[in-house]
């Protein structure tokens, strides 16, 4: 007997029935490749599979555990993998049946299942919101190829020649397949697809687990010069001030790198050449033997607008630049260091910030971590006084010593100026403007900063009145930043509390409005505030 929609397989399944079944492996194939390529954005954690299958295992009665450890030994993650397998393509083919007998239900089970997958990956330890993307990418991509294959079958109840016909593609049938020669085409094209995507993203990311790996076993050397310890009173101890050291995970990342670059420690090394006596190759063994220096630097952006958070200080760990400098010998006339990334970002630093006394360090620590992989891993620059991206090349792996006249580097090409020392500024972080102030005592707090100089006062200015000095908390250093408190008696009313610091060389932040192009912004911050 032969139905509406093919003749019948020997077996008795109809050509049309197989070719719903292969639809749902390939859709389901097609989507879980795609979870793969956008989770190398996110993180190794929050493809839908692993994320599913990480989570199957932490919820494993333990008693399971025991015997999957037992039968099948350090093949236990292989079992798993392929019990995964197999069950994914059993309700694979299900969802091509479902969407041929009744669409959209084999869709509708697929959109489930990318809703599990979110679940599963908002669930993962360290997760952000982001996890959520690979699984929403993995569902619409399976929705769509098994709702376009499902419909290259054929209609039901018609042939599948009156149902593909109206385009003018060749829609002949291999009469014994019941099958559109489009359909198999497609088939074909998504599912090789979709293994090409899926191998890509798997090795792009077996190159991340191997960073992640690598930074895992990482030991910071101890450093021959620390820094001086922090005094307790260089914070404020005042509830939503600043605090004095950022926090890995609260500081300001910027960079072109759509891709964070993946290194790693052995994988790593740094060519210096150009305008030198003697070129070298230094790798990660050579830099870790040399003495180590710690230092807080606060680090800031040449794009911080007025009021801005591309700021923050950390204590770096690193191999003093001026050390390697001078072991390659710099010939007379070079007056910029040329840095290169591993990503081909590009840096230029005048030779005289690394020369002269200032702590430059090629960095290998954050706050007591090797750096974090988004902040350089496993190695940058931190320049005290220079804006980042004249000085802060992260995953730095290239030096050539060069001239300004000569050399031009990624942001000096795109209108910013050459270089960039950092301009003194100063920053209200407390109250925010948002809500009404009791009238009273109110603290105000903030940050000031001028790099290699140092801050000498702060002052504060409410409405028209005249400036008054802040309260600042203990001086670290000329390099960081400094916080300081205003205590403001408020008077109901609407005012306007603005800031400005003065440098240890007595200069005074300039309240000149300027863009941040092409060497940083100036201008007061001030917050207005509605007092009741
Ligand atoms: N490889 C690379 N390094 C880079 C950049 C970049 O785009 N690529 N941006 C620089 C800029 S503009 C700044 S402000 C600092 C920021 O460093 P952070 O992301 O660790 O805060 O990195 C610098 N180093
Ligand atoms: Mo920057």
């Amino acid at each position: 007997m032969t139905s509406a929609t093919g003749r019948r397989s020997p077996t008795g399944i109809g050509a049309s029935t197989v070719a719903a079944l292969v639809a749902g492996l390939i859709a389901v194939g097609a989507a879980l490749a795609a979870g793969e390529l956008v989770a190398v954005m996110v993180s190794p954690d929050a493809t839908p599979f692993l994320a599913v299958g990480s989570t199957v295992v932490d919820h494993t009665p333990t008693a399971v555990r025991e015997w999957a450890i037992t039968t099948f030994g350090t093949s236990d993650k292989v079992a798993l993998f392929t019990g995964m397998a197999v069950i994914i393509a059993l309700i694979a083919a299900g969802c091509g049946l479902l969407e041929r007998r009744w669409p959209p239900v084999g869709s509708v089970v697929i959109a489930v299942f990318g809703l599990l997958g979110v679940l599963a990956a908002l669930g993962r330890p360290g997760s952000t919101a982001s996890f959520a993307v690979p699984s929403i990418a993995a569902a619409i991509v399976g929705v769509v190829v098994l709702r376009v294959l499902i419909g290259l079958i054929g209609a039901r109840g018609t042939t599948p020649a009156t149902a593909t016909a109206t385009d003018g593609t060749d829609t002949t049938e291999t009469a014994d397949a019941g099958v559109s020669r489009r359909f198999v085409i497609t088939a074909a094209a998504i599912a090789a697809g979709a293994a090409a995507v899926g191998a890509i993203g798997r090795a792009l990311i077996a190159d991340a687990a191997a960073t992640v790996a690598d930074r895992a076993r990482v030991l910071l050397p101890t450093p021959a010069h620390p820094a001086p310890p922090v005094p307790a009173d260089a914070d404020l101890h005042v509830p939503g001030a600043t605090r004095f050291v950022t926090p890995n995970a609260d500081f300001y990342r910027i960079d072109t790198a759509l891709q964070v670059p993946r290194l790693t420690t052995e994988g790593w090394s740094l060519r210096v050449h150009g305008m030198v006596d003697e070129e070298f190759t230094l790798d990660w063994d050579d830099l870790v033997a040399m003495p180590m220096t710690e230092r807080l630097v606060t680090l800031t952006c040449v794009s911080n607008e007025v009021g801005g958070d591309l700021i923050g200080n950390a204590r770096w760990l690193g191999v003093r630049m001026a050390d390697l400098l001078e072991r390659a010998g710099v010939r007379p006339g070079a007056s910029m260091l040329l840095s290169t990334s591993s990503d081909g970002w590009t840096c230029g630093t005048p030779v005289s910030a690394i020369t002269d006394n200032r702590d430059a360090l090629l960095a290998i620590g954050m706050n007591g971590e090797p750096l974090p992989i988004e902040h350089g891993y496993p190695v940058r620059q931190v320049v005290p006084g220079l804006y980042g991206y004249v000085s802060a090349t992260k995953w730095v792996v290239d030096w050539e010593l060069t001239t300004f006249s000569k050399a031009r580097a990624y942001w000096t090409d795109r209108g910013w100026s050459a270089t960039g020392p950092i301009k003194i500024a100063s920053r209200i972080d407390r109250p925010s403007s948002r809500g009404d102030l009791p009238a009273g005592n109110v603290v105000i707090a903030g940050t000031a900063w001028c790099q290699h100089v140092g801050i000498e006062a702060v002052q504060v200015r409410v409405d028209d009145g005249p400036w008054q000095p802040a309260t600042l908390a203990a001086d670290y250093s000329e390099d960081t930043w400094r916080l300081w408190r205003f205590d403001w008696a408020a008077t109901p009313g609407v005012h306007r509390v603005a800031c400005r610091a003065v440098g240890k060389d007595g200069r005074v932040q300039t309240s000149q409005i300027a863009d941040p192009v092409p060497d940083g912004a100036t201008g007061l911050h001030s917050r207005q505030f509605t007092v009741t």
